[in-house]
């Protein structure tokens, strides 16, 4: 049976990824880290019972990274543990340097020393390419753009070092914005689709928004998880982009979102942070706008070429930008209803 070890396990990637490794036959480990209560778990908690083998420890620990290795020797290990959040990466520079960067290379460390066969999936992200104009793929010049951004590059490139000095089987997956009912609820699709749900059950009247012009390419987090594994069965070790190929912007998820609750909005057409958006109904102010959701620099328009993936891997994407609207806003009404 094979062994796999998944970093971020409770993490809305890792949650899935652990199901479909466990599904196809893997025996999976993962790796958690403290909290101070168990609610971290709770993405994970009907694999708690025996399906998943839990052990603690830390992407800033490199002691502990090293004893789960040990005490593991996966065939296969998918490194999705991050410090996620693109703009708290400003508030938290060098914690987000320590986890996505330092953190890559204690982790290769412990597989190139104890699991030196082991191959290695590195999370690396559309971030990566920042200010790099669309559509971006596996040429496209990297100009990150965040703390965040900086210190994925970090690992992105540790990866490839790990390749090239040792042979290492260590793989980039540089997967494009990626969502579904388990996102956390301060990315802002789902702070869009949980707030949409609010509303339309009254409990909330309005949701403050930063950016509505920043364009992404949005898949569903299952199709990009099944990518992953994929990109590890490859016959030789290499970088892949996954990406939908279509990008929208924050304010085609807004108002997809809540046309899909029957609410109408219209915009006072001002484009700024002054923008408002009403109710068409009540005449009631829905959508404002709050510098404090901006970026220090923000990326403005990403869209993948995922054409080598498809290629090479026969990867391609399943669930449609409407599909993923209406399945994260159907969850979120049965959440909150
Ligand atoms: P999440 O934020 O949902 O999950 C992050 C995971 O990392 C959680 O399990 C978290 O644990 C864990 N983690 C954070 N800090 C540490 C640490 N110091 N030590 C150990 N574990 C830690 O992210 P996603 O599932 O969305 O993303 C998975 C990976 O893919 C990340 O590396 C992300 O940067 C990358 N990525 C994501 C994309 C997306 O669109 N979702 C696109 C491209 C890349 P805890 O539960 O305890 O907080
Ligand atoms: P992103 O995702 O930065 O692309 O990183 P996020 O959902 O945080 O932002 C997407 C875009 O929306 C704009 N925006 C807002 N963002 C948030 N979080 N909250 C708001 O209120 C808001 N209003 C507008 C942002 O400015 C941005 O342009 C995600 C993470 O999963 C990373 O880990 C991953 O690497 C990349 O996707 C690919």
């Amino acid at each position: 049976m094979k062994r796999a070890l998944v970093t971020g396990i409770t993490g809305q990637d890792g949650s899935f990824l652990a199901e479909h490794l466990i599904g196809l036959g893997y025996e999976v480990w993962g790796l958690v880290r403290r909290s101070s209560d168990t609610r971290s778990c709770d993405r994970i908690r009907e694999l708690t019972d025996g399906k998943v083998k839990l052990r603690y420890g830390d992407m800033c620990d490199s002691a502990s990274l090293h004893r789960i290795v040990g005490e593991c020797k996966p065939h296969e290990i998918y490194n999705l543990a991050a410090q996620s959040h693109v703009r708290i990466s400003s508030d938290i520079p060098e914690y987000t340097s320590t986890v996505n960067g330092t953190g890559v290379i204690s982790l290769l460390e412990a597989v190139r020393n104890l699991a030196p066969e082991a191959r290695f999936y590195q999370a690396s992200t559309s971030e990566l390419f920042g200010s790099s104009p669309p559509p971006q793929n596996e040429e496209t010049v990297m100009h990150p753009r965040s703390p965040y951004g900086v210190a994925k590059l970090h690992g992105y490139w540790s990866v490839i070092n790990m390749r090239e000095s040792y042979g290492m089987f260590a793989s980039n997956g540089i997967l494009f914005n990626h969502e579904s009912e388990r996102r956390g609820e301060n990315f802002v699709t789902r702070k869009i689709t949980r707030a949409v749900a609010r509303i339309k059950l009254g409990k909330q009247s309005s949701l403050e928004l930063g950016n509505m012009d920043a364009l992404r390419d949005w898949g569903h987090a299952k199709d990009y998880v099944a990518g992953m594994h994929l990109i590890l069965q490859h016959d030789r070790p290499d970088d892949f982009v996954l990406a939908t190929g279509i990008a929208r912007s924050v304010r085609e998820f807004v108002e997809t979102a809540f046309a899909h609750v029957g609410i109408d909005i219209e915009s006072n057409g001002k484009f700024t942070i002054d923008e408002v958006y009403h109710r068409v109904d009540t005449g009631d102010p829905i959508i404002t706008i709050n510098e404090a959701f901006y970026r220090p620099a923000e990326v403005d328009y990403l869209c993948g070429d995922a054409s080598k993936a498809k290629e090479l891997l026969g990867w391609s994407p399943q669930v449609t930008f409407e599909q993923l609207v209406e399945k994260m806003v159907v969850s979120d009404l049965n959440l909150e209803g």
